[in-house]
Formats: C-alpha cells, structure tokens, sequence
C-alpha cells in the first residue's frame, strides 16, 4: 500500500541530476533560491556515470564567474592543444582563441556530477535520489505540481514557481509536453562508434586520427584512463569487437603500432545522432541540456550545452525572483537555441571532415577532396585556426553570458 506524504512548496523542482540539474541547483542554491532535485538513481549509480571528459573554456568561466570554480571542477587545465594525425602524420592545433581567462579543464563528467553534488549537498540542498514515477502536472498554471514516490513508498506532492526539466533525453519531462507544441529537428549521422573505455594510458593530447580504415580517437579520463573511439557500422554489435580486434584497430588507425593497453571497463556501440527540441519552454517547464538536444559526441559539447542552459535557466530565474523581471525567463529558449544551433554546426562539420577524410568507400572521393581541403585549411591558416580555437573553447558567440 501507498502511504500520501503531506504537500510541500518549493521555489523550483529540478528533475534529473545529470551536469544540467545539479549545475541549475548549484547555481541557485547560490541564488539563495529554494530547490528540490528529485533524481531517480542512486547516488552511487549517478556518480560513476562516465561519459563526457573536458568542461570547455567557455562552461569553465561560467562557474567561475558564480564562484564555484574552485569547488566543482576537478582534473587539470588543458594545455589548450588538440592532436590531429591524418594517414598517420601528426597536426598540433591550437584551442587558444587569445580571451583572458581561465582555460578549459579536463574533467571527467563523473568528477564534475560527484563535485557538484558534494557543493550542493554541504550547502545544506535538499537532493533525493530514487524518486520513481515522477509526474508533472499544471505546468501552465503559475503553480506547477510535481509528484514522486519516494524509496520507502510514499507519494510526495510538491508545489512550486517553475520545473526544470534536466533528466536527458529519455526522461520524463518532455514527455509532458502535450504532443504538436514542440518541434523535434532530428539527424541521423549513418555512422556508428564503438566506445572503449580502459585502464591504460591517457594521449599527450586530445586525439583524432583519420585513416583509410575509419576514424579512431583517443582521449584522456583521468591520470590512467583513457575514452577510445573507433569508427563502425551503426549495426555492430559490442560484442564483435574483442579486446585484440579493438587494441590492433586502435594501433593501425591511430597509426600507433605501440600504444599501450590495459583493461577494458566499458565498451558500447552507438549510432551518432543529433536532435533539437523547439521551443525548449511549455508553459513553466524549462527543458535544460539532454531533455531538449542531443549533440553527436564529436567536438565535446553535449555536456558543455546542458552546463550553458542551466546557466541561462539559473539567471534568469533569479531575475524574476530577485527583481520579478521574466525578460530572461521569456527569451530562454531562443537564446538557448542560438548556441545550441552553433554547437550543432560546429559537431557536425567536424563529424563529416574527419569521417570523409578516411575511408573513401563510405563517403566517397569528392567528399573525401573536400574533407581534406578543409582539414589543409586548419593546419595552415591562422584564420581557420582562430575560428575553429573560438568554436572549441565556446567563446563563439557574444552576448549570450547571464552573469
Ligand atoms: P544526463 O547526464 O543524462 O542526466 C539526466 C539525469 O536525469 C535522471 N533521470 C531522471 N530523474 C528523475 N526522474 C526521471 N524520470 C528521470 N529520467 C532520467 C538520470 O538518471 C540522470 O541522472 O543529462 P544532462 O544533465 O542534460 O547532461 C548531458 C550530458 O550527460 C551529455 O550531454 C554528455 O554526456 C554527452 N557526451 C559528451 N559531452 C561532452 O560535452 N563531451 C564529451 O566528450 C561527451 N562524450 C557524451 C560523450 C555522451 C556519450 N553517450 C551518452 C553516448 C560520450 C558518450 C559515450
């Protein structure tokens, strides 16, 4: 039997506690903006969820312009330079887009979560793991409810100003958006990756290598670990890849014949994709991150994105609270969008380059002319250099910043 627990009121109720819920109720905890984060994990599931590994530039300023740079980022800076090695012949680019400031950090995504769940839990914030069946109702009323079933069975009701949707793309919350309102731009890349992660040495740099046999890449997770990609039919199954086929296809693309192994931990195949949810707003639902798009992995920004909404989400709802302005709460989606949009351009050319640039049996030989011309671009004009170094530290785009 279900025990109803008593209502409760809160100012917003963040669902999900991903990088986008956790950064939105750090960042208005810091507010002084009450919150309640119903996540349906556990912590320990919640923080040893590997995926993402660098916070850009542009994210990194972010925490450091609320103050909380310090506490939530861990891992080290990044030496700013990203390793292309074509055919096997080795590029260094630079993401130095010459701004002032601190610079992008490797950090494990997992390293953030547990950062940012430990700053907001010493903080006195109110965090429930292992809320099943969560459900959002009134969402155009001024007072939205959302209820829960807490792990010991009772149903909880709480009643609040907004909901911040961050519980990813297969979570709850879009789905109460009635059918027709959102508009969802999807993109089907055709490609697939096989992802590995293992114990064995982190690159120099950032990695990506273009081959005759497929695209492979190489990036750090942590001074022993390292994230591998390796280009696949979107079909394949894990496990085709045994750990000697993966290690020689690394050596070969990577063009790397000794390049050290270690145990894997996690290999997956996933097909590479893209999808934008417009508007990213229903009523007092505000989507954040994951719940409102999803960016191939290529370019690093998926994780970036949720950090720049729950950014926009946090000012501008301390801007209605403070100074009861709801400028910034009317425009959320569209700016938001702007940079989303950005992003998605920038993860798709780089996409397409490196993958056209290798095996010409799947592209073709004219996009296999142009992905090159484009890849030549890079390494010798300093104009393309700086563009693509604005693209990837995300200080792209001006006027977007909420603090
Ligand atoms: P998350 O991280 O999915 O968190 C959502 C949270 O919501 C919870 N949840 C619910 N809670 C309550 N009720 C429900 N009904 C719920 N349903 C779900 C979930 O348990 C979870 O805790 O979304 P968020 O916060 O928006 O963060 C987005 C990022 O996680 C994502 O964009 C990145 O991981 C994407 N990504 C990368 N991003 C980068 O910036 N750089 C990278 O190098 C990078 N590499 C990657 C990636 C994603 C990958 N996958 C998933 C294919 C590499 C991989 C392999």
């Amino acid at each position: 039997m279900e025990s109803v627990a008593g209502r409760e009121s809160t100012t917003v109720v963040v669902i999900g506690a991903g990088p986008a819920g956790l950064t939105v109720a750090n960042l208005l905890r810091r507010s002084g903006i009450a919150c309640v984060v119903l996540e349906r994990r556990t912590r320990e599931y919640v923080a040893q969820r590997q995926r993402a590994g660098i916070v850009e530039t542009r994210a990194v300023r972010m925490f450091d312009s609320w103050g909380l740079a310090d506490r939530v980022l861990g891992g080290v800076p990044s030496d700013g330079l990203l390793e292309f090695r074509v055919d096997g012949e080795s590029h260094l680019v630079s993401d130095s887009d010459g701004s002032a400031g601190p610079a992008a950090r490797l950090c494990p995504q997992q390293v953030l979560v547990q950062k940012l769940t430990a700053a907001y839990l010493a903080d006195g914030g109110d965090l429930r793991f292992e809320a099943a069946d969560v459900s959002l109702h009134e969402l155009t009323g001024d007072r939205p409810t959302v209820s829960y079933r807490a792990a010991d069975g009772t149903v909880h009701t709480i009643t609040c100003s907004f909901v911040a949707g961050c519980d990813g793309d297969r979570g709850t919350s879009r789905s109460a958006v009635p059918d027709g309102f959102l508009t969802a731009h999807a993109f089907d890349h055709g490609i697939g990756w096989l992802t590995v992660l293992a114990d064995a040495p982190p690159p120099a740099h950032p990695l990506l290598a273009v081959s005759p046999q497929g695209f492979a890449a190489h990036f750090p997770r942590g001074p022993h670990s390292s994230r591998y990609y390796l280009q696949c039919p979107p079909d394949d199954h894990p496990d085709a890849w045994t750990d000697s086929r993966v290690w020689e296809a690394l050596r070969t693309r990577l063009a790397d014949a000794a390049l050290v192994s270690g145990p894997i931990t996690d290999r997956e195949v996933f097909r590479l994709r893209s999808l934008v949810h417009d508007p990213m707003q229903y009523g007092r639902l505000f989507l954040v991150g994951d719940a409102a798009h999803i960016v191939s992995p290529m370019g690093g920004k998926g994780m970036n994105l949720a950090l720049h909404d729950a950014d926009l989400f946090a000012g501008a709802v301390r801007d209605f609270v403070h100074d009861h302005d709801d400028t910034a709460l009317r425009t959320y989606s569209q700016r938001c969008l702007r940079r989303v949009w950005s992003d998605q351009e920038f993860s798709h050319w780089l996409t397409r380059t490196l993958h056209d640039a290798g095996d010409d049996t799947h592209s073709g030989r004219f996009r296999r002319g142009l992905a090159r011309a484009r890849l030549d671009r890079l390494f010798t004009s300093s104009a393309a250099a700086q563009a693509f170094a604005e693209l990837t530290t995300g200080v792209d785009l001006t006027g977007d910043t909420q603090v």
